[in-house]
């Protein structure tokens, strides 16, 4: 494991091929669950280039609700047991120490065709300052990891692969962050995945 900035972890090669099989099944569900994966629409009426589908909590740009206003007003899938327990693992993976207390519920899980980027931004939505878990499959990314002053340099950009995990806690955890690109067709052909699966796990404080 590589620590890129003080609370961030990177781990390569976390997840087996067999769970990142079953993260892709459970996705498909998820995306055709209440509330259908969307691009979610900016207050200013433009659309993110990503498409996005949340568990345990909704969110909107810029909130978490529990009713998805955006898109029916549905409410979303529950955050299932068994992920809370994957992101406890990750937690221990990357900080080397078990922690039973890391308890997310809510999930980000967004699909990156071979347009999609996402800009510099940071994760403040979440009232709690727990660390936020990625898992990242399918198609490679240019992932850039920012500072938590501006959304300029200085940042590190690591690319990301599938299976990869990344923990961003301590004073990491309000970085400024994005994806500048994927690298399309570069998942491995069994997974069947046209594009790029991110999962984030949260600790929303609500
Ligand atoms: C650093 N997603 O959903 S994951 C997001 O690959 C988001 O889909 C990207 O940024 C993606 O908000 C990057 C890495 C990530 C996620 C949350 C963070 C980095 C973070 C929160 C705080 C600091
Ligand atoms: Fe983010």
């Amino acid at each position: 494991r590589t620590e890129i900035a003080p609370g961030a972890f990177h781990v390569p090669d976390w997840l087996s091929p067999d769970q990142q099989r079953e993260l892709i099944a459970a996705c498909r569900d998820w995306a055709t669950g209440p509330v259908p994966m969307r691009n979610t629409r900016m207050p200013n009426g433009s659309h993110m280039s990503v498409q996005t589908v949340c568990l345990g909590w909704h969110w909107m740009p810029y909130r978490y609700s529990k009713t998805a206003d955006d898109v029916g007003g549905g409410t979303v899938a529950e955050f299932p047991s068994w992920l809370a327990g994957l992101g406890r693992d990750a937690v221990t993976a990357a900080y080397g120490e078990r922690d039973d207390s890391y308890e997310p519920d809510a999930a980000l899980i967004n699909f990156y065709d071979s347009t999609a980027k996402m800009g510099m931004h940071q994760d403040r939505e979440e009232k709690s300052l727990a660390p936020v878990v990625s898992l990242s499959i399918g198609d490679s990314c240019l992932f850039r990891f920012g500072n938590t002053e501006t959304r300029n340099k200085p940042w590190t950009d690591v690319r990301l692969e599938s299976g990869d995990l990344f923990v961003f806690g301590g004073a990491s955890r309000l970085a400024y962050h994005g994806v500048m690109k994927t690298y399309p067709g570069t998942a491995e052909p069994s997974l069947e995945l046209n594009g790029r699966l991110n999962i984030t796990l949260r600790v929303t404080g609500l």
